[in-house]
């Protein structure tokens, strides 16, 4: 059985068992124009992740892995948006307000799609999620024990926002969550730093934080 080289300690994995865990590459937070920018980020800052979040997919699609992407987005109608949601930013500027990629974090409009560089491909299955926890108001829970999956390789952004709250959720549920650092972003890169210390802090509270290199040497061996 591969072992990933992580923090607080190694990681036996079982490839079979394990899934990778997309989270929200989406046009809307990493491109000028979207969600991200509209409240006030730079979104340049999440760029870095593109490339080792590539090598990752590479390296899974390779070993056979289940794949799952999520976005974080809602209905047209917005009638699974919540109130206390929408009201924050700028009233021009806020979720289903008009932007230059579509309506604003609404599914179905450009912005809303993953980045051409993640492209999901048929047969990988994409969660639509209204929350920042992917686990909350999807069928993300049962897909993953259908599959027989303990273990989830976890991507994406932003660290502290829903790749943090995702991590949560799924160690609560039990399963075991390797987060790949250099995979995640955040507009703050202390709020990025301390996101993933807060996951291998105490034993590995949440979890455990790996290199993408690392995972992916597991997944080739
Ligand atoms: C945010 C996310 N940051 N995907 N969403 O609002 O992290």
């Amino acid at each position: 059985m591969p072992t990933i080289e992580a923090e607080p300690q190694p990681l036996d994995v079982d490839l079979a068992s394990t899934a990778l865990l997309i989270i929200d590459m989406q046009r809307d937070f990493i491109e000028p124009g979207g969600f991200g920018e509209t409240l006030g980020n730079d979104v340049s800052l999440l760029k870095a992740a593109i490339g080792p979040c590539k090598a990752t997919l590479d390296a899974a699609r390779g070993a056979g892995m289940l794949v799952v992407h999520t976005r974080e987005g809602h209905r047209p109608d917005m009638a699974d948006a919540p109130k206390a949601k929408v009201e924050r930013g700028e009233p021009s500027a806020r979720i289903g307000a008009p932007g230059p990629m579509g309506r604003i974090l609404i599914r179905g409009e450009a912005g809303h799609d993953i980045i051409a560089e993640l492209s999901p491909l048929a047969g990988e299955p994409v969660i639509d999620k209204p929350g920042k926890g992917a686990f909350y108001q999807t069928d993300l829970e049962l897909m993953l024990k259908n599959r027989g999956i303990d273990t989830l390789l976890v991507c994406g952004v932003t660290t502290e926002v829903c790749v943090n709250t995702t991590v949560r959720e799924a160690n609560d549920r039990g399963y075991r969550c390797v987060v790949l650092a250099d995979c995640c972003a955040s507009y703050f890169p202390d709020f990025h730093e301390y996101g993933l210390k807060m996951i291998k802090a105490q034993g590995g509270i949440f979890g455990w934080v790996a290199q993408s290199d690392a995972a992916i040497a597991a997944m080739a061996g």
